[in-house]
């Protein structure tokens, strides 16, 4: 055997695989083997993926199955159950793999074998809404460890508001090296440890290696002492010894803070000659080393072939949640807050709701306030807050200049969950990931503040909301240059085109009162994507004295048409609404009749038919009014259009000399008509 003495000596891994492989194998680990010959076999079959992390994690993901995991494969979406995350979402194959041997309806072994396939269910990373057992989407590292911590905080917010007997469930993630090196990892165990999220494990893939080979290439935290400084309790485990996992696992579900396990283990558990290295992260075994793992772990089964031994053992697993559901189903049933639990989880908005904010867009169209957007929102919250018992508020620490926050939230503090206000501090990416991670949960509609131009800090985060269409509403206040004197690295210029550029999302950016409640309204009442309201910090004139029907819900509308036959059309959304009807006003004194349209959320326009686009837009030279940059305005000004905005960076100045050195005002804009139409 000297070759193998030679290999073992470039790959320490392997003396340690052998001597793990030579300790007697107990039905449990028998149970992981399952995991790993499917996620062998499935990768083999793709011609690609990542069998080396499902390998590694089979014996954590096992025990943690099959003994602690509060799940029923029957009705994976059981409200009180333990959600489970796989952060590391390039692993996928352990997720699939543990839905099909627990017995998930819509993850047999035909869906395995088309693993990475178009249509399949089990995509190249878990995708939500692929398969109910799938709590979130997962891929980008980081996102899922703080998604995971918005669940955990969202089954505390219930519990408080619900009681123990309804609302009484943990939230696990496997993270990989990767998920802890991202910057959001910080932010995200950070809140996680001040607030107390005991119900929270991290189970941490301890593996020593990612895609550039062993991780001290790039990095030397001492893991365990960094989730201690957070708050958290930590313990490191042998993640191929059952009852060391299991003896952490106890420990975390004791434990009065969240959990963060280090499980050793060798990536390509079983390899002979890949395990314990970057070969086995993300790419075939080849069939040779595919059977000779299978060989080394004493498998000696067919492709996708689980002996019925096991299988039984996997589907006893599954089961274990099933009297506990049927107990939770009863205790449901007589619970005075049962139809109020069955609303907020089903995501169906309260009557209160309708007729509150109808009540009060009529207010508005009489009282006609002059204010900034950002207050106007935060009178529509005075008004929210109260009738959606389900909307939660919070702000990245700019609570003063968001607006966010209403009388009588009360704030969420450590240990305490009856409030409706987070201070999520400076970390506007946990925010945004933790509020995707609640709205998830269910039975809770996350709102958040910050200012707009820090949307680039939220991100990768909005991007997945978009993508699992999560009902999530991001208050973006200081909306422009209009902000004023803090200047440009606080204005926003390319945001509006960038995040428009996002699909699924609802960039709204409301002309005033009325159109700050109409977006609001609209916002709250879409149940398939992230809302964005992007609002002005300074005072926006009433524009509107209408209050029947939403008219932003058509994304665009005429706010005036001209007096008589249309010579211009004014395009603008939010603070420069009210500019354009100011150059209305300076060229009809020349004897120029414009019209002013006021669009609101481009997205929604989109979505009317040609003809009313048609009208709204007209046939006379139209000119889009931005305080932005001009990217993707020619989609409504076409060739021959004008635009009147930003081209570069804005500046440090009060904020009406910022729009007259842009060029941003009704003179600017009446002149370019004038000169145009010569
Ligand atoms: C934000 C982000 N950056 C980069 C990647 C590409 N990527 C996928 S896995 C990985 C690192 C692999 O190392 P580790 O996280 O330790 O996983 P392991 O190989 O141990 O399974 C990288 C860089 C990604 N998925 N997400
Ligand atoms: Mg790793």
């Amino acid at each position: 055997m000297a070759a193998n003495v030679d290999t073992n000596a470039e790959n320490p891994a392997l003396e340690l695989q052998a001597a793990i492989l030579a300790r007697p194998v107990t039905p449990e680990r028998r149970m992981a083997d399952a995991i790993r010959a499917l996620a062998i076999d499935a990768v083999e079959a793709a011609k690609s993926g990542h069998p080396g992390m499902p390998m590694g994690m089979a014996d954590v993901a096992t025990v943690l199955w099959s003994r602690f995991l509060k799940f029923d494969a029957a009705d994976p979406r059981w409200p009180d159950r333990d959600r489970f995350v796989l952060s590391a979402g390039h692993g996928s194959m352990l997720l699939y793999a543990l839905l099909h041997l627990t017995g998930e309806a819509g993850m047999g072994i035909e869906e395995l074998k088309t693993f990475r396939q178009l249509h399949s269910p089990a995509a190249g990373h878990p995708e939500f809404g692929e398969h109910p057992g799938i709590e979130t989407t997962t891929g980008p590292l980081g996102q899922g460890i703080a998604t995971a911590v918005g669940m955990a905080l969202a089954e505390r917010l219930l519990a408080a508001r619900f009681g123990k007997s309804l609302v009484d469930h943990r939230t696990w993630v496997i993270a990989s090296d990767g998920d802890l090196m991202e910057g959001i990892s910080h932010e995200a165990a950070s809140l996680a440890g001040h607030l107390k999220l005991d119900r929270l494990t991290v189970l941490w893939d301890d593996n020593s290696i990612s895609i550039d080979g062993d991780t001290a290439v790039s990095v030397s935290d001492d893991q365990l002492k960094r989730f201690a400084a957070y708050g958290w309790a930590v313990k490191r485990v042998d993640g191929h010894d059952h009852a060391q996992i299991a003896a952490a696992l106890s420990m975390a579900v004791r434990s009065k803070k969240p959990t963060l396990i280090a499980c050793r283990t060798i990536i390509g558990f079983g390899a002979p000659t890949k395990a314990g290295t970057a070969g086995s992260h993300g790419a075939p075994l080849g069939a040779a080393e595919a059977q000779a793992a299978k060989s080394a772990l004493g498998w000696n089964y067919g492709p996708f072939e689980i002996p019925e031994g096991i299988a039984a053992q996997w589907a006893a697993a599954g089961a274990r949640g099933a009297s506990p559901r049927r107990s939770w189903l009863k205790r449901l049933a007589h619970n005075p807050q049962q139809a109020e639990f069955e609303r907020v989880t089903a995501g169906r908005l309260p009557e209160t709701f309708h007729e509150a904010i109808a009540a009060f867009r009529a207010e508005l169209a009489t009282t006609k306030p002059k204010l900034a957007s950002r207050q106007s929102s935060q009178k529509t919250l005075e008004v929210l807050v109260p009738a959606v018992p389900e909307l939660l508020g919070g702000s990245a620490d700019l609570t003063g200049s968001n607006l966010t926050l209403v009388k009588g939230m009360g704030s969420i503090a450590p240990g305490n969950f009856a409030g409706r206000y987070i201070h999520y501090g400076v970390r506007e990416h946990g925010m945004a990931a933790a509020m995707n991670g609640m709205a998830l949960h269910g039975g809770l509609i996350p709102y958040s503040g910050t200012f707009f131009v820090f949307t680039d800090y939220m991100r990768p985060a909005i991007r997945l909301a978009a993508l699992m269409r999560q009902r999530v509403i991001h208050v973006l206040t200081h909306d422009s240059i209009g902000l004023g004197e803090d200047g440009p690295t606080h204005q926003p210029v390319e945001h509006l085109a960038s995040l428009r550029a996002m699909p699924n999302v609802f960039m709204f950016r409301p002309a005033d009162a009325m159109e700050t409640a109409e977006c609001w309204e609209l916002a709250i009442r879409r149940a398939d994507g992230p809302s964005l309201l992007a609002l002005s910090r300074q005072a926006l004139p009433a524009m509107r004295s209408d209050a029947g029907e939403n008219r932003s819900a058509r994304g665009g509308y005429v706010l005036a048409e001209a007096e008589g036959p249309r010579q211009a059309t004014l395009i603008a959304t939010g603070s420069e609404v009210a500019i354009a009807m100011a150059a209305r006003e300076a060229l009809a004194a020349e004897g120029i009749q414009a019209a002013v349209v006021s669009l609101p959320c481009w997205e929604l326009f989109a979505l009317q038919d040609e003809a009313y686009r048609a009208t709204v837009l007209g046939t006379a030279l139209r000119v889009g009014v931005e305080a932005g940059i001009g990217f993707g305005w020619e989609r409504w000004l076409g060739a021959d259009g004008i635009f009147i905005g930003m081209t570069g960076f804005g500046a440090s100045a009060p904020f009406e000399e910022l729009y007259k050195y842009f060029g941003i005002t009704a003179d600017g804009i009446a002149t370019a008509v004038k000169r145009r139409l010569g």
